[in-house]
């Protein structure tokens, strides 16, 4: 049966998707997860920071604030061959997606000039482009489409009520805003949020329901699990029980069942058995690479190695209905390790 893109969540009905037996809650996500992908496939996008930390923001949970001592070095934009240089490897390890990340709130008109340059330089390699950049106006969003960017990533990261105890020099409604522009401008959005910050069953049932009610389900939706980072005021807060943690990606899947909703960051922090969990559950996309932005993940060869004992393989690229191509083989990323460990040395 055909799954049904519903915008109209309330929270009690996402809370009784959370509360089901975890058993039940798992077999309705792979059951969902299959009826619209191919459970094997598990599309695989690599980070760069382009522009680090310096960020006026106060994001409690993040390590790029420079109101926080993290111990993160600030650094300028990244040259454009830097960029192609970390691209063409990405790519040559069986990446599909490069993900651009910056440490702005929003950036200067001149800065979007120059991240244009890097995202058609990516889409030359043949990669899809995605760029997380802050705040965006409906112009610069459209200077990003015109250069060839497929996807804006911009979090909506906590429920609306939870939102003011982690971040106070921006408003909830300024992210809706963001992403309103990137749709109009033909963008496809990527947007999730982080869970462990403290927050209650009800505010992440508030995220997931937040995020399904936009007015498109995203085409992405990346769950972060709080990466505790020194410094930051979020470091010491209570670990979340990791099965709640997998009903969070269970109850994503069940309601946004045609995006593809990502393992993201915290994967460095989890074992493979959790990870896998997470795959039953109905996640099809991770970060692949050893480094997120400031902080670590999984080596390429530890993930290489779970993906062939789990028999998952890298998702090519996403057409617009839902459904994936995968010609992409295991061998074709071992090589491509291969190639990265000798760059490397
Ligand atoms: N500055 C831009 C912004 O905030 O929109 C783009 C970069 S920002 C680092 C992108 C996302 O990274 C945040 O929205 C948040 O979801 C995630 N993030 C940042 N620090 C994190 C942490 N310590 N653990 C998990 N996710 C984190
Ligand atoms: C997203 O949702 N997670 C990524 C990406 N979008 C930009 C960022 C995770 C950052 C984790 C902390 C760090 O490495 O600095
Ligand atoms: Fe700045 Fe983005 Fe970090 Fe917030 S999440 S402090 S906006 S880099």
């Amino acid at each position: 049966m055909p799954s049904v893109l519903r915008h109209d969540w309330s929270r009690d009905q996402v809370l009784a998707l959370f509360a089901l037996p975890f058993p039940e809650l798992m077999h309705r996500a792979g059951t969902v997860h299959r009826e619209n992908f191919d459970p094997s496939q598990v599309q695989v996008s690599t980070l760069l920071s382009i522009k680090t930390g310096g960020c006026p923001e106060d994001c409690a949970y993040c390590p790029q604030s420079a109101r926080y001592n993290t111990g993160v070095k600030a650094h300028k934009l990244l040259s454009l061959d830097e960029v192609i240089e970390k691209a063409s490897q990405a790519k040559a390890a069986g990446a599909s997606r490069f993900c651009m990340g910056a440490a702005w709130r929003s950036p200067k008109d001149k800065d979007v000039a120059q991240v244009a340059e890097m995202v058609s330089a990516v889409k030359a390699l043949g990669l899809e482009a995605c760029a997380t950049l802050g705040m965006l106006s409906p112009d610069q969003a459209g200077t990003l489409k015109r250069a060839g960017l497929d996807y804006y990533n911009h979090n909506l990261d906590s429920a609306p009520d939870f939102y003011g105890d982690v971040i106070k020099t921006r408003e909830y409604q300024d992210r809706l805003d963001t992403l309103e522009h990137v749709r109009n401008a033909g963008l496809k959005t990527c947007c999730g949020g982080i869970v462990g910050m403290g927050e209650t069953r009800d505010q992440r049932a508030g995220l997931l329901q937040s995020l399904a009610n936009l007015p498109e389900h995203p085409g992405s939706v990346p769950i972060n699990r709080l990466v505790q980072v020194e410094g930051t005021p979020l470091h010491g807060t209570a670990l979340l029980d990791p099965f709640e943690f997998v009903r969070t990606i269970a109850v994503a899947r069940l309601m946004m069942p045609k995006s593809v909703v990502r393992l993201s960051a915290g994967r460095a922090e989890m074992n493979e058995e959790l990870q896998a969990l997470c795959f039953l559950a109905g996640a099809n996309s991770i970060f692949y690479g050893e480094k997120l932005l400031t902080t670590g993940n999984p080596d390429v060869e530890a993930d290489q190695a779970l993906f062939e004992r789990l028999g998952l393989v890298p998702m090519q690229v996403v057409q617009e209905s839902g459904t994936v191509h995968a010609d992409v083989l295991q061998a074709t990323t071992e090589v491509a390790a291969n190639d990265v460990r000798s760059c490397a040395a």
